[in-house]
């Protein structure tokens, strides 16, 4: 089991980034209904890009054979909230890019979750330390609502791109916005850099059509 910090995490300090305010307690926050989970009907898949051409797929039981890491990060909501010090176990992303490899061309990457939520990530800070496909947090199974059984955590990206109920990755050549993208969030959403809506986008940056 490796351990690891979040780049996103600044855990040292008691550094929050900027407009966020600690908070130790939170309810889930989703759009829309917490799937079940039926162990016979999941699977995992990396889609898209990959340099093999080829789709992957991960059964619960398989997705339990790869490589495991733990990372403590803190969480930050675009709601304006932080919480510090969470702890992660699961799979690191670029253990799970070694399985998967993505092509030369692939620059970003899109998560794909139950009844088709989706965010999209830079393939660099998809690969950044600190991002895992979690199953555990707090050394326990993620709660139902919290995205169980898996949920990608990104820590140097606002809540949104932290996808619960994530069943797919898919390799992209181009970049293309995710569900809240679409909706007027910045297309990014790094914490330290505030990047919380889409009217802070550079222009030229591809608005979305
Ligand atoms: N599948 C899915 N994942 C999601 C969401 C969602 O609506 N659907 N909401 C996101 C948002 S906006 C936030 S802030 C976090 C909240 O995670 P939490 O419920 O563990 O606090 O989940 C993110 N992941
Ligand atoms: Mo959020």
């Amino acid at each position: 089991m490796s351990e690891g910090t979040g780049s996103g995490s600044r855990s040292e300090g008691t550094a929050v980034p900027p407009g966020q305010r600690v908070r130790l307690h939170h309810k889930p926050i989703h759009y829309g209904p917490v799937p079940r989970f039926r162990a016979d009907r999941w699977d995992f898949r990396v889609m898209g890009a990959t340099s093999s051409l080829g789709v992957y797929r991960w059964t619960w039981e398989e997705f339990a054979h790869l490589p495991r890491s733990r990372s403590v990060s803190d969480f930050h909501c675009v709601a304006r909230f932080s919480v510090p010090g969470m702890s992660w176990e699961g799979v690191r992303s670029a253990d799970l890019a070694a399985a998967a490899p993505p092509a030369p061309e692939v620059t970003h990457v899109m998560a794909w979750a139950e009844y088709g939520y989706s965010a999209n990530l830079r393939l660099e800070d998809f690969l950044a330390e600190g991002v895992l496909l979690a199953t555990h947090s707090g050394g326990a199974p993620l709660a139902k609502e919290r995205g169980y059984p898996l949920r990608l955590v990104v820590p140097h990206l606002y809540g949104w791109k932290n996808v619960k109920w994530l069943r797919a990755l898919e390799y992209m050549t181009a970049d293309r916005r995710g569900f809240w993208e679409e909706r007027g969030y910045h297309n990014r959403g790094e914490v330290w850099q505030e990047q919380r809506f889409f009217h802070q986008e550079e222009p030229g940056h591809g608005p979305p059509l």
